[in-house]
């Protein structure tokens, strides 16, 4: 079985050509029971799993990483969370060891697919993974509250009926778990393949990933049942303290990282895939140049919008093409805003070069 991932570096639109086809019993079951003295309630033990197809066409194997350091423009090192793609597990002492990264790997697959997440959970713990969008039947949906957790192995199965920008993020103890950083982009294609937005849709030349997000470093270093237990830890009071971009601080590096930063040509279309991954609403301009709305929360727009500037807020997708007319270097800011002053509490910012 193989798996079909996509990197967030390079602003150059490739193609990936691995299909896989594997095949896999119907091997689902979480539920290892074990309790470990957490107060996390939600149920663990699947009281039936689905029939899974015996032949998906892309298969992940996902793990966790509890243990990823992101050092910041301003040198602290704040740790995040997140999954691996290699089914690794690792809690502790890891310094990235556990192959997890943050953002989490992107999972990119073509429109009409069967697709299994399989994730494994390892120590005395439970996590998820909500395929944010999809909306598979229940018992693949990841909503710990409303399902189930899991500890040991658990296969998923979705198939995604629309091509567009998604995301997965783990649903157990929700508010902590995403802001830790539990959360990656599904990057669905339509049967023409990458470059091409959706089905019938718009062609792209290069494309960018803005997955932007506000950072309270002072919840990273709470337990992953943190909250659960009767007191009062704090998730309901966000004080963002840090403003990344696909994982790279927007204080300074992200105007010039490649994995954030886009260099392109005059007359090439770029497709921005933005996701607002924070708890604040933001807005986001685009330095001046005018981006195209053609999708949101992956479904297309009946038509498309021509925009300088766009709000959104947690959870929320547009796909923008951008086709800049002249040269030139073009700063994109992002403001984070308090959800209820509106208050700007902190700016990040990445770049288009147009050569
Ligand atoms: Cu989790």
């Amino acid at each position: 079985m193989g798996r079909r991932h996509s990197s967030y570096s390079g602003s150059t639109t490739t193609t990936t050509t691995s299909t896989t086809s594997g095949s896999m019993g119907g091997g689902a079951g979480g539920g290892g029971g074990m309790g470990a003295g957490t107060c996390y309630v939600y149920p663990i033990r699947p009281a039936e799993v689905p029939a899974l197809d015996p032949s998906p066409d892309v298969v992940f194997d996902m793990g966790i990483d509890m243990n990823i350091p992101m050092t910041m423009d301003d040198g602290n090192t704040v740790t995040m969370w997140g999954f691996s793609d290699n089914g690794g597990n690792m809690m502790s002492g890891g310094g990235g060891m556990g192959g997890g990264s943050f953002p989490s790997p992107a999972m990119r697959v073509t429109q009409g697919q069967i697709v299994h997440t399989q994730l494994t959970v390892g120590m005395m713990m439970y996590h998820t993974i909500h395929h944010h969008g999809i909306e598979p039947e229940y018992r693949s949906d990841g909503v710990g509250h409303i399902s189930w957790d899991v500890n040991g192995t658990y296969t998923y199965q979705w198939r995604p009926a629309q091509a567009g920008t998604f995301f997965y993020h783990c649903h157990t103890n929700t508010v902590l778990h995403a802001e830790m950083g539990m959360y990656g982009l599904i990057i669905v294609d339509p049967p023409e393949g990458p470059g091409t937005a959706f089905h019938n849709g718009p062609t792209y030349d290069v494309e960018a990933f803005w997955v932007v997000d506000d950072i309270d470093s002072s919840w990273h270093t709470l337990a992953w049942t943190a909250g659960t237990c009767g007191g009062d830890v704090g998730l309901n009071d966000l004080n963002p303290d840090y403003f990344v971009i696909t994982g790279v601080d927007g204080a300074q590096s992200a105007l010039t990282d490649p994995r954030v930063a886009v260099t392109m040509q005059r007359g090439q279309k770029l497709l921005v895939r933005y996701l607002c991954a924070g708890y604040m609403p933001q807005t986001i301009r685009f330095g001046g140049l005018t981006a195209q709305v053609v999708a949101s929360d992956g479904r297309p727009l009946p038509r498309a919008i021509n925009v300088t500037q766009l709000d959104a807020v947690a959870a929320e997708r547009y796909d923008c093409i951008i086709q800049p007319g002249s040269r030139g270097v073009y700063t994109v800011e992002i403001e984070i805003k308090d959800w209820i002053t509106g208050r700007v509490l902190g700016t990040a910012r990445t770049r288009i070069t147009v050569t």
